[in-house]
């Protein structure tokens, strides 16, 4: 069993604390919004710890997509390297759990179909988007 390292992002810790201890009944929403959330836990490419990061919830069918946007930030969230190189991941959408594999979207096609989507679901991310120089990369989780 590997150790859980926290985010060092004080507010994204709490809320996983809050959504997981809860059993996904308690802190389902990023706050102000009212929007949900899910929570992908993962691998740290680096040091094989688990990590929890929360992520707007936007399905397409029974997939979930996954916006690396961190707030148009010039550079890709460190969770985007990890599920790169360790794409099996754990989906918490509330009280379920899915095991399910990632894969980032290149087809543009079917990245602009999803981008929809998602900014459909959360509009901030064409604003994040239309803010950074990178292209925001998107995971489909099946
Ligand atoms: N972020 C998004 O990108 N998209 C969203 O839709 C989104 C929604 C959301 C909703 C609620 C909420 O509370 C947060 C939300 N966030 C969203 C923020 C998201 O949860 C992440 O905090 C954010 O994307 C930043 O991710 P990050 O992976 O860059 O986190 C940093 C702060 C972090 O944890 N850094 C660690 C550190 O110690 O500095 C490193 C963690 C790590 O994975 N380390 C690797 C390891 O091996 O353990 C090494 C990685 C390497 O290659 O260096």
């Amino acid at each position: 069993m590997s150790e859980y390292i926290p985010s060092p992002f004080a507010w994204v810790a709490e809320q996983v604390e809050l959504y997981e201890g809860s059993l996904g009944t308690e802190g389902l929403t990023l706050k102000d919004t009212g929007l949900p959330v899910i929570i992908v836990t993962h691998r740290g490419r680096k040091t094989g710890a688990i990590r929890k990061t929360p992520l707007m919830r936007v399905v397409d069918g029974s997939s979930y997509i996954l916006v690396a946007s961190m707030g148009g930030a010039p550079v890709h969230p460190v969770w985007y390297h990890n599920l790169k190189a360790e794409p099996d991941v754990e989906i918490r959408d509330r009280t379920e759990i899915y095991s399910m594999r990632v894969r980032e979207v290149s087809d543009p096609a079917e990245k602009q179909r999803l981008w929809k989507i998602a900014v459909a679901a959360y509009p901030p991310y064409q604003e994040y988007q239309d803010r950074t120089d990178r292209a925001i990369p998107v995971f489909i989780a099946e």
